[in-house]
């Protein structure tokens, strides 16, 4: 169960102690310490913000928030937890959906909001370094005139933390143009378990000099140490973007569609997203960007989004339009309409429309999200088969299960299955567990395909990674964290 669970990932770690406060109140000043504790004793409801998740689905009851401003003060910090055997959540902008930025029970919240200075930025090669705690807009803001974008963007970037984005390895809405971290992130600054600095934070596009220990940092969501600066790689930014909002008559129509816009805009496709009519309507309902004409959404059964990004305006206007006109000139049309975005407004409001999805959802109920790769063919059949099974064990029904929603990176193959409901209950969970899970594994896909692990699939690991990989991540967590302090009872159970 749950609660056993949490029991064993805390067990051999202690609750923090006045005495404790009173040593981080000698390495941080009174204004970086929230706690409830004594001597602090400070702005107690402030901690709600840091103990509740975005979804508002995962509740923490941690008595103190240390909100670090350098690497250095994180690393005391952690020596002493180590010492102590406290156990500590590592926690960015606390937008995470799987419940990784929550403590279990009573963990210490080491915020890294404090730490948001950009180090430094080289306009040639497009080599950013900074905090973990930058916010990921503040630094699409930053780089902008120097005329670079971040690799990454996400419906998040407003509250998400660079060093969030890499401990949870965010795939977000430009992975199919950039690729992943794993590629974009060139260096990182860790502070281990045991409190020593990890300084890997290298600028170099280049460097086989043996094992690239950063990458297990990339995705480990505060598992084995805490990211406090990022060196990433920037892409020069595009100085011509345009979209459009393609409606479909049938689901079928969505991989030969992929395979058209692949093939005929060839290197300026740069976003390729996925959203079902249910979805598409739970965002117009929630005011997520314009809603489209009746005439162009009547008969869709969905709808998929293309951004392209390019050199030139005319040659990308001249391919896009090109396209369009060669899918509804077809014998059989692929799409009912494309709805073109003609100025910066309108491109917004395009992308709203599926950005917006999940701010909608949230609006509208409580949330159970599963963030799944399978095949793309599978996508459509994996949301009926999951409303079917839902319809069938009773729980379809206005007090419980209101929407069964699918979304997601086409691209990517990684459909994001939601289910929406009047309240988070057991009922719900236990018609949903593990009917999805095994759904995704009958299609040998993931249980995670990019929001991660966290608190809430620990149990379901084992549905995507064999018995010896779990193994091995289960032996390089002890050889990184022995006590088990860092971020425990998350990934791995
Ligand atoms: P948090 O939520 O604070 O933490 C997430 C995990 O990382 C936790 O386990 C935490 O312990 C750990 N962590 C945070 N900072 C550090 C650090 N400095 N060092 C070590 N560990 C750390 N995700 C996607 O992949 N793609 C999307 O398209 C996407 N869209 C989203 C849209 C919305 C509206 C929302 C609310 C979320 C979305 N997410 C998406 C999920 C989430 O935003 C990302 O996972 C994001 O990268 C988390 O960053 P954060 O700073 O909020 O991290
Ligand atoms: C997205 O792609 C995000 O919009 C969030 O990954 C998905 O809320 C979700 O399930
Ligand atoms: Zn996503």
């Amino acid at each position: 169960s749950a609660s056993s669970a949490t029991g064993a990932a805390l067990r051999g770690l202690n609750s923090l102690t006045s005495d404790d406060l009173a040593h981080f109140s000698k390495i941080l000043p009174a204004s970086s310490i929230i706690s409830s504790l004594p001597p602090v004793k400070s702005a107690v409801a402030e901690l709600d913000i840091y103990n509740d998740d975005w979804m508002g689905k995962y509740h923490g009851q941690s008595t103190t928030v240390l909100k670090p401003k350098t690497t250095q003060q994180v690393a005391d910090i952690v020596k002493w937890c180590n010492e102590k055997r406290i156990g500590l959540v590592p926690q960015g902008g606390n937008t995470g959906l799987v419940g990784g930025s929550i403590p279990l029970k009573d963990e210490l919240i080491i915020s890294l909001a404090n730490m948001n200075t950009v180090r430094s930025f080289d306009p040639i090669s497009g080599i950013l370094v900074a905090d973990a705690g930058c916010i990921l807009q503040s630094l699409t803001d930053y780089v902008a005139p120097h005329n670079h974008i971040m690799p990454l963007d996400l419906g998040a970037k407003g509250s998400c933390h660079i060093g969030g984005n890499v401990a949870t390895n965010a795939g977000g809405l430009r992975l199919l143009r950039y690729g992943s971290l794993h590629g974009s992130v060139l260096g990182l600054e860790v502070v281990l378990p045991d409190g020593t600095v990890l300084d890997q934070l290298s600028t170099l596009r280049k460097d086989n000099t043996g094992y690239d220990l950063k990458q297990l940092f990339i995705g480990a969501e505060g598992t084995l140490g805490i990211i406090t600066a990022v060196s990433i790689l920037t892409a020069p930014m595009p100085q011509s973007s345009n979209n459009v909002i393609l409606a479909l008559p049938k689901f079928d129509n969505v991989q030969p569609l992929y395979k058209a816009v692949k093939s005929q805009l060839s290197e300026i496709l740069s976003a390729f997203e996925f959203i079902d009519r249910t979805a598409y309507d739970l965002a117009v309902k929630h005011g997520q960007g314009r809603a489209l004409s009746d005439e162009d959404i009547e008969g869709a059964e969905c709808f998929v989004l293309v951004e392209t990004s390019g050199g030139k305006r005319e040659h990308d206007e001249e391919k896009l339009n090109s396209l369009l006109e060669s899918l509804m000139e077809a014998d059989e049309p692929l799409i009912n309409t494309g709805v073109l975005s003609q100025n910066p407004a309108q491109f917004a409001s395009l992308w709203a429309l599926r950005e917006g999805v999940t701010e909608a959802v949230s609006k509208e109920g409580k949330a159970y999200k599963y963030d799944i790769s399978i095949p793309l063919a599978k996508f459509e059949e994996c949301v009926n088969q999951t409303r079917e099974h839902l319809r069938e064990q009773g729980v379809l029904r206005p007090d419980a299960v209101t929407h069964v929603l699918g979304y997601g990176h086409v691209g990517d193959g990684n459909l994001h299955l939601n289910i929406v409901a009047k309240e988070y209950s057991d009922e719900v969970a236990n018609a949903l567990e593990p009917f999805v899970y095994e759904m995704v594994a009958k299609y040998r896909g993931s249980v995670s395909a990019e929001h991660g692990i966290g608190a809430m699939k620990t149990h379901a690991l084992s549905y995507s990674k064999d018995a010896t990989s779990i193994a091995w991540m289960k032996k390089l967590k002890a050889l990184f964290d022995p006590n088990g302090i860092m971020n425990p009872g998350k990934v791995l159970e």
